[in-house]
């Protein structure tokens, strides 16, 4: 039966589109179409195709909480291939109900209702609540001006807008506009726009309830919010497809799973990537690199990284070295090893253009023509750091997969990192600051058709296909250890392959305060591991500045402290007094005792999608009782993972007090241990608890939220030293009991992918408020990953006294045991501590 009908409708389906066919062949591409007027319909198993004149609209289901919708103002649709979606997401469907009426026609899944006013034309989304996600801006739904596009959605006084990458200003992108075109931005500002990256994916949210919009074209493209009409928001392109998905929540943490599904995960990195990272442009010669390792090293700074920049290279050409700068390059990233320092080493895109001169990556790229070339021909040359270079077509397989072999001697000396700088891409002494708009690239790729694509289509996924050269060579040339690659220009989907910063920042108050929105949108746009210049690029910091900038990079995804050549040095070290000294140590010590929490949090994200630094809606979706969302005014706090909320000034700068709205699920002091009491009335459920905070330089405010339990770790120098005492499980415990009070651990050999076949370390924690106590519960642990502990310490917080005395069980059989308990008045903390190795207790604490 089911058959006979898909059959019937593929018959429908071909006699429609001959008709619509015949239609237009007689027709040139109009100066202006608006699809104001559905003149015909089709539905299809997965979705619908409506006729609007010549236009052809379909939109399909590719789950039930995920639609995709194609407009042809022609009836001719491009061909159906992606730089962003994934394949298999991509070819997903499901089956709908089709849905008709006089004045609508439409379709539902299990979870959205897709409504089409058939006149004037007006396309609607609901869920099946009937809460609208999106819905045409009438009278203007869809509209063509030749080949640029514009979709016009209604915009509710109290919706809001985040993602669009690492567009700078506010958190919220309501009542402002963007354009899409990756641009090398030295010197922005926080009205600056394009700079280096185009992620044409946004999220709504209103009321607690979030959609994901993403606009898949890679040609300039742009995005307005309540600019042009004040209740309307609008995207388009200036060509290319009209091809957009709606990934529906209900929450925006669902949306980002189904952005991850979309166009895949966030890699794990390795471990040491979560360390702390100290570049420069640019540390040389070699002596200066060993100065800077030994002082971090005699500093007791931990540390993870060195980054070279291009200095290291001979006349700043990509893959070489400069010997007299660098006369033992090889016995040094050895000696940094040694001194468990990893190298990060920058490889521009840009291939200095030197026939017959011997430099291998010229003359193999140029003997395999994998140069990107001129209209006539010729290869296209651009000035850049070397002087004339030339550069890899990167839409090309072939050409990405050479460039990939590029990296061996490089893997082959130690190097742990890969740095794409300069990949918008930039070029030198032109006013567009990029290549020339006919320049001809080849696309040259499973899933598309062969063909020549102009520099406009390219331009925006160049830098993206760059950095997807780096990883995938990386991977070849050492299928066992995973790659770190940052990229500075990407595009929607980049995250399979690199992790990025958000380029030349400047060492100002309003830089620091813009990095952390920054970085909220980079994650909710899929790019979950990413960093600010600590420190600021461009100019020095003040003392003050530097340690505050510090503090705070320990706990975003990537803390790496860079700055500009001429530039005052920005080391931690540098620029202060001692107790500023003090005081950048202890934090980045801070991150160090975190890691286990930090990793948990990243293996999270590689799985999940949510990413590790998360603006407060994420976790508290729900608006408060006034109806506000509750972060919009919290300026620049935000959470890294599920339970700690770092809370920054919202102008750094300012001395005065500032106020944070607690959501209503019960907070800790992380410095006192102490529980935060809610204001009156702020302990309903539904009030966020307002806090006065003041800022002092010693004290980054962060909470803790109640039922958290924190794993935290001995301090290291670096992620290569195996902690040396206990794990520590820090035990926040719920307010009332049968509240949810859990946390977990995620551990690995942090370099290769032996996780993949069970060699992890994974353990679920549980805590229960008693009347009289509390009791602590590990799980054992799956995975065959040995852990580095033999002893567990369990903190609980939030103590007034001492306990009266404590008890453990291990789940492998050993009886029950009196254990010995401290309490830390200052600390808040009642301690007790027990013999596991990952097999598993459980701990009764009695006050
Ligand atoms: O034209 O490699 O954003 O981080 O230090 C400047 C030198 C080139 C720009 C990068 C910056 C890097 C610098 N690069």
């Amino acid at each position: 039966m089911l058959k006979a009908w898909r059959l019937s409708l593929v018959i429908l389906a071909i006699l429609f589109f001959s008709v619509v066919a015949t239609a237009t062949e007689v027709h040139l591409q109009p100066d202006f179409v608006r699809l104001d007027r559905v003149t015909a319909v089709q539905p299809l198993a997965n979705g619908i195709t409506i006729r609007a004149g010549a236009a052809v609209l379909h939109i399909t289901a590719l789950r039930d909480d995920l639609l995709r919708v194609r407009v042809a103002p022609d009836g001719r649709f491009p061909e159906d291939a992606s730089w962003t979606v994934l394949t298999a997401s991509r070819v997903d469907a499901v089956n709908v109900i089709a849905e008709n009426t006089n004045a609508d026609v439409g379709f539902k899944t299990a979870k959205l209702r897709v409504t089409i006013h058939r006149d004037p034309m007006s396309l609607r989304v609901t869920d099946l609540e009937g809460r609208v996600i999106v819905e045409n801006f009438s009278p203007r739904p869809i509209e063509y001006h030749e080949h640029a596009f514009r979709v016009y959605l209604r915009s509710p006084e109290d919706e809001h807008y985040f993602g669009l990458g690492d567009k700078p200003g506010p958190l919220d992108r309501r009542n402002a506009s963007f354009a899409n075109w990756n641009t090398d931005s030295f010197g922005w500002q926080e009205s600056t726009d394009p700079i280096y990256k185009s992620i044409p994916f946004l999220i709504t949210y209103r009321g607690g309830i979030s959609t994901g919009i993403f606009l898949d074209n890679t040609w300039r493209t742009s995005f307005d919010f309540n600019k042009e009409y004040r209740d309307a928001y609008s995207f388009g392109a200036e060509d290319g497809p009209l091809d957009f998905y709606l990934l529906y929540g209900p929450d925006a943490k669902a949306v980002l799973a189904s952005w991850a599904w979309l166009t895949g995960h966030t890699p794990l990195p390795p471990l040491w990537a979560l360390g702390f990272q100290q570049s420069r442009y640019s540390y040389y010669p070699e002596s200066e690199v060993r100065r800077i390792a030994d002082r971090l090293r005699s500093e007791h700074i931990p540390t993870d990284v060195i980054w070279l920049d291009i200095d290291y290279q001979l006349k700043n050409r990509p893959f070489t070295v400069d010997p007299e700068r660098f006369p033992h390059f090889d016995q040094m990233i050895q000696d940094l090893k040694a001194q468990h320092l990893k190298t990060v080493l920058i490889t521009d895109l840009h291939i200095a253009d030197l026939p017959g001169a011997n430099y291998k990556p010229y003359d193999e790229g140029q003997t395999k023509d994998y140069f990107v070339k001129n209209p006539d021909g010729s290869t296209f040359v651009g000035t850049v750091w070397p002087g004339k270079a030339v550069f890899p077509d990167f839409t090309r397989q072939a050409a990405r997969d050479w460039w990939g072999t590029l990296y061996a001697d490089f893997v082959h000396k130690g190097v742990a990192g890969f740095w794409n700088d300069m990949n918008e891409p930039s070029v030198f002494d032109v006013p567009s600051k990029t290549m020339p708009d006919d320049v001809q690239h080849h696309i040259e790729e499973p899933g598309f058709a062969s063909r020549i694509a102009s520099h406009l289509e390219v331009h925006n996924i160049f830098g993206m296909e760059n950095s997807r050269g780096t990883y995938e060579g990386l991977l070849n040339l050492a299928p066992n250890l995973r790659p770190f690659v940052m990229t500075r220009a990407s595009f929607a989907g980049g995250q399979r392959y690199a992790v990025t910063w958000t380029g030349d920042n400047a060492s100002t108050w309003n830089h620091l305060r813009q990095s952390i929105p920054q970085l909220l949108n980079l994650g909710l746009s899929g790019f979950a591991l990413s960093g600010a210049d600590v420190g600021g690029f461009a100019g020095s910091p003040q003392p003050d500045l530097l340690t505050r900038w510090l503090e705070v990079g320990a706990f975003e995804p990537i803390d790496r402290d860079h700055s500009a050549s001429g530039t005052h040095p920005q080391e931690p070290w540098e620029n202060g007094t001692p107790e500023d000294v003090n005081l950048r140590r202890r934090y980045i010590e801070e991150r160090y005792r975190l890691l286990p929490y930090l990793y948990t949090t990243t293996e999270e994200m590689s799985r999940t999608g949510v990413p590790m630094m998360r603006p407060l809606f994420l976790e508290f979706p729900w608006p408060d009782a006034n109806g506000s969302p509750l972060d919009f005014g919290a300026g620049n706090a935000f959470l890294l993972g599920a339970d700690l909320l770092i809370a920054e000034a919202p102008f750094p700068d300012e001395l005065d007090d500032y106020m944070i709205a607690l959501p209503p699920v019960g907070w800790y002091d992380y410095w006192t241990g102490a529980r935060i009491e809610p204001a009156k009335g702020g302990a309903d459920g539904k009030h966020p608890t307002e806090v006065r905070l003041h800022r002092e330089l010693d004290t980054l405010p962060i909470f803790v939220r109640a039922g958290a339990i924190i794993p935290e770790q001995p301090l290291v120098q670096s992620t290569d030293e195996r902690p040396n005492g206990p794990l520590i499980l820090r035990v926040y415990p719920p307010t009332n009991s049968g509240e949810k009070c859990s946390g977990s651990l995620y551990l690995d050999d942090g370099v290769s992918f032996a996780y993949k076949q069970g060699v992890f370390f994974r353990a679920a924690f549980t805590c229960q408020l008693m009347p009289d106590g509390i009791s602590v519960r590990v799980a054992p642990a799956s995975g065959s990953f040995a852990p580095w502990w033999k002893q567990v310490s369990v903190e609980i917080y939030g103590a007034t006294k001492a306990a009266s005395h404590a008890t453990v069980t291990h789940l492998d059989g050993k009886g029950g045991a009196l254990l010995p308990t401290a309490f830390d008045v200052k600390q808040h903390r009642i301690t007790a501590s027990m013999q596991d190795e990952g097999k598993g207790f459980e701990m009764k604490l009695m006050y």
